[in-house]
């Protein structure tokens, strides 16, 4: 390694100021976009794109009450409620991802925190998904210290647990589970030695107050979380946050654009809602610092760009998938 990009690695900063984050923000777009791909530049191959398939492996009726979720037992959508898949469809899904050029496979489950039984069983769907040469990911909600020690065990690479938003924010979005229950769960997964991927959802009526708390939460981590994901919200029929009005390109732009200077080594994800985003607004995220996608047809329960549609707008713009 150089030793310029070697100075960067020691400058990774962990104290921002909300007042500094904020004027990151108010930077003129262009120059907020350049700095974000400056940035971008010091540690990753600017046209290069990790792509990533989730699958939901138990679907729907979630005690939590997260207020922009299709899955929770208390709003009425319509989720097809499924219990947890048997092996062989979660490696049937897996072969399927890694032949069509994913790199990571992220499993995902409707629980408040899996009992230790639900270890055992995922446990296993690891254990094969790793041996067809895939990186695993989990998300199944709080774990415990041991839980957490179990899953590294069996060989797990990342966990996804968010933040959401910022503190403030958090308490009228779920109610059923704190911030700091999340923290805690983080530091589970931090302490075992396994990837935190960490991040949020914008677009559930939040002010940019909110984001840069968010922001500031995930960039003052340490270290920061290796993946990133930022959400669009994807409102569902059914849920509290069905009717949130549109949320601006701009701003998404921006927040993707910040979280790359804030945490320059971290792959920064754009999550959920592709599916609504413009070709020209998913480039814009990829100038801003975005490196990671997730890849076919569905997320956990909603639609997602077809792996046809995701090939083309790469080819355009001469992204490489990794
Ligand atoms: N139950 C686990 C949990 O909450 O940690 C794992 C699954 S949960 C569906 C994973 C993440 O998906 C949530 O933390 C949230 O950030 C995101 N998510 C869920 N519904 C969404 C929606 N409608 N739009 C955008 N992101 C969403
Ligand atoms: C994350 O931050 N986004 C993904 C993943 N982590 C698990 C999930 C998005 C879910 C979108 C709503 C759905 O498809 O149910
Ligand atoms: Fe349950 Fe996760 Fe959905 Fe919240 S986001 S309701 S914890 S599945």
């Amino acid at each position: 390694m150089s030793a310029s990009v070697e100075q960067l690695n020691n400058s990774l900063r962990h104290d921002w100021s909300r007042d500094q984050i904020a004027e990151l923000f108010n930077l003129p777009f262009a120059d907020l976009v350049f700095h974000a791909q400056q940035t971008h530049r010091n540690y990753f191959d600017p046209n290069a794109v990790q792509v990533s398939t989730l699958l939901s492996i138990k679907t729907g009726r979630c005690p939590e009450d997260c207020g922009y979720c299709p899955q929770s037992v208390r709003f009425e959508t319509e989720v097809e409620v499924e219990p947890l898949l048997p092996l062989e469809e979660v490696i049937d899904a897996a072969s399927k991802a890694k032949a069509n050029g994913s790199s990571r496979f992220c499993m995902g489950a409707a629980w408040r925190s899996p009992k230790d039984k639900d270890i055992d069983n995922v446990i296993e769907m690891v254990q094969e998904v790793k041996a067809l040469g895939l990186e695993t990911c989990l998300t199944l909600g709080m774990l415990s210290e041991q839980q957490a020690h179990r899953l590294k065990e069996a060989g797990l690479d990342y966990y996804n647990h968010n933040l959401d938003t910022s503190p403030e924010f958090y308490g009228d979005i779920i109610t059923t589970r704190t911030y700091q229950d999340r923290l805690d769960t983080l530091a589970h997964v931090r302490n075992a030695g396994i990837n935190v991927c960490c991040g949020g959802i914008l677009g559930m009526g939040e002010t940019r107050q909110d984001r840069i708390g968010l922001l500031q939460e995930l960039a003052n981590q340490q270290p920061h979380p290796e993946s990133v994901p930022i959400n669009m919200l994807v409102r569902v029929e059914g849920t509290p946050l069905q009717d949130s009005v549109d949320f601006d390109a701009l701003e998404f732009v921006r927040t993707i654009a910040v979280a790359r200077i804030l945490m320059p080594k971290s792959y920064v994800r754009l999550s959920a809602g592709r599916e609504n985003m413009s070709e020209e607004m998913q480039a814009l995220c990829f100038l801003a610092g975005a490196n990671s996608v997730f890849y076919g047809e569905k997320l956990l329960t909603t639609p997602n760009p077809t792996e046809q549609s995701d090939q083309e707008l790469f080819r355009k713009l001469g992204i490489k998938a990794i």
